[in-house]
């Protein structure tokens, strides 16, 4: 495997330098992206639906596979003790890259989603009820309103918005209108899928604890992209997904305060997360292991551990540094077609730009996009709220990671150029 930890210097293009990764390296691999699509280089920008995968992590996968293909946690022989100490050492990397309170801190579950479902139903069926209030955002991603809109149904209790401007920020000029006594789980997005708004956790966090409701932090979009220190963030729950981070689809993480997950009944019951059990009554065992009913994804979570590795050897803050670096790029090239309409802020973005292109809808642009072998996302992006804020039925959208370049952005703008053309 080739890694790489070398930048290239700082490049100029339209004006703006820009320090980017070495990604003729990097690229190298992810045997994926040197496939063509429809006779043309792959133009991979969707990676905020999901991230390729280096030869590392496949790797990782198959070497599970083919040597110590073997149950968790119950077999007495080498190779189900070897599947046990790789699936609990990933659970330690984990812990590590997030700075989580302790290794058993951290459950592995299927994704983000389930992540949140597990607090939704754990923690929230048994400790709301009438009058008490859920306080998530106008622009969460549906896994962060779903569950809570059944829990609140569910329990009775109440579901509040924090509303956002049309630049894709929280409108949190009057906190005391939302965080209240009333108020008992703060619940957000950290890095918006549609906008690119970095949220302000922190300062959520701190308003939270002063009216003493939870904190859960969605942060499917920042843990790939960025530092994410779970417990400098101030937070009580942090979900994410391993699919976007190069680690494989199946597998992703709730990271709780230990005193919390002691405290919470079971999600789902079954094998291993289990004490004792008699045909009247059981006990649980201890956490993590306790919200881990049944064989887990034991591969997804090896493969997870190989992503982190990946990720630690080209440093995450290189990455987040590369993908600024890419964004700008992005956002002075698309906004320089005079077509084309820009969302979210200017400032605190992360690395995606979402977009309209007049008279074009987001559809037919990526489906003419595809024919040049560029895999854009377009839709509502599982955030329906913010489309109606918007007032657009859908969106584009290119979102970045280590491997993309200022050439593949071009590669977008003339793409978009041409389909205009086309098109209109
Ligand atoms: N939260 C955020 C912020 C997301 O962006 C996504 C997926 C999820 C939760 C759900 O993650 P999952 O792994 O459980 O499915 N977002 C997207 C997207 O923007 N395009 O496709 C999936």
């Amino acid at each position: 495997m080739t890694l790489a930890v070398a930048r290239m210097p700082a490049v100029s293009r339209g004006g703006n330098n820009i320090r980017l990764l070495d990604t003729d390296t990097i690229r190298k691999d992810f045997p994926l992206l040197s496939r063509k699509v429809r006779g043309k280089p792959l133009t991979y920008l969707d990676n905020a639906a999901t991230s390729q995968k280096p030869q590392a992590v496949i790797n990782k996968i198959t070497e599970f596979y083919q040597q110590y293909n073997a149950n968790v946690h119950r077999a007495i022989y080498a190779i189900g003790e070897q599947a046990t100490l790789e699936y609990e050492s990933a659970r330690e990397k984990v812990a590590r890259f997030i700075n989580a309170w302790d290794t058993n801190s951290v459950v592995f579950t299927k994704g983000t989603t389930e992540s949140i479902n597990l607090v939704a139903y754990s923690w929230g069926r048994h400790n709301l009820g009438p009058g008490d209030e859920i306080l998530i955002t106008e622009m969460e991603h549906h896994s962060n309103i779903i569950p809570w809109q059944l829990a609140a149904r569910a329990t009775g209790a109440t579901l509040r918005y924090i509303p956002i401007r049309q630049n894709g920020t929280l409108t949190l000029d009057d906190p005391g209108e939302y965080f209240t006594d009333k108020t008992k789980l703060v619940a957000l997005i950290h890095q918006s899928n549609v906008f690119g708004t970095i949220n302000p956790v922190r300062e959520i966090a701190r308003l939270a604890k002063d009216v003493n409701a939870l904190v859960l932090v969605d942060a499917a979009q920042s843990v790939p992209h960025s530092p994410v220190d779970v417990r400098a963030l101030g937070c009580d729950f942090l979900a994410f997904s391993g699919h976007k981070m190069l680690g494989p689809s199946g597998v992703g993480v709730l990271c709780a305060r230990p005193e919390l997950l002691a405290a919470m009944e079971p999600f789902m019951g079954g094998g291993e997360m289990i004490n004792s059990v008699t045909m009247e009554e059981s006990t649980w065992n201890e956490p993590p292991w306790k919200f881990e009913a049944g064989t887990p994804n034991i591969a997804q979570a090896i493969g997870l551990g190989a992503a982190i590795d990946y990720l630690e050897t080209i440093s995450i803050d290189a990455i987040e540094e590369h993908e600024r670096a890419l964004t700008q790029y992005a956002l002075d090239t698309l906004s320089a077609i005079p077509e084309v309409t820009i969302y979210g802020s200017e400032v605190n973005r992360g690395g995606l730009v979402s977009f309209n292109v007049e008279n074009v809808h987001p559809h037919d642009l990526a489906q003419i996009l595809d024919q040049k072998g560029i895999a854009i996302r377009a839709g509502h992006h599982c955030a329906q709220p913010i489309m109606q804020k918007l007032d657009v039925p859908a969106t584009a959208r290119a979102s970045f990671y280590l491997y993309n370049t200022p050439a593949e952005i071009d590669v977008l703008c003339d793409g978009i150029m041409e389909s205009i053309n086309f098109l209109t």
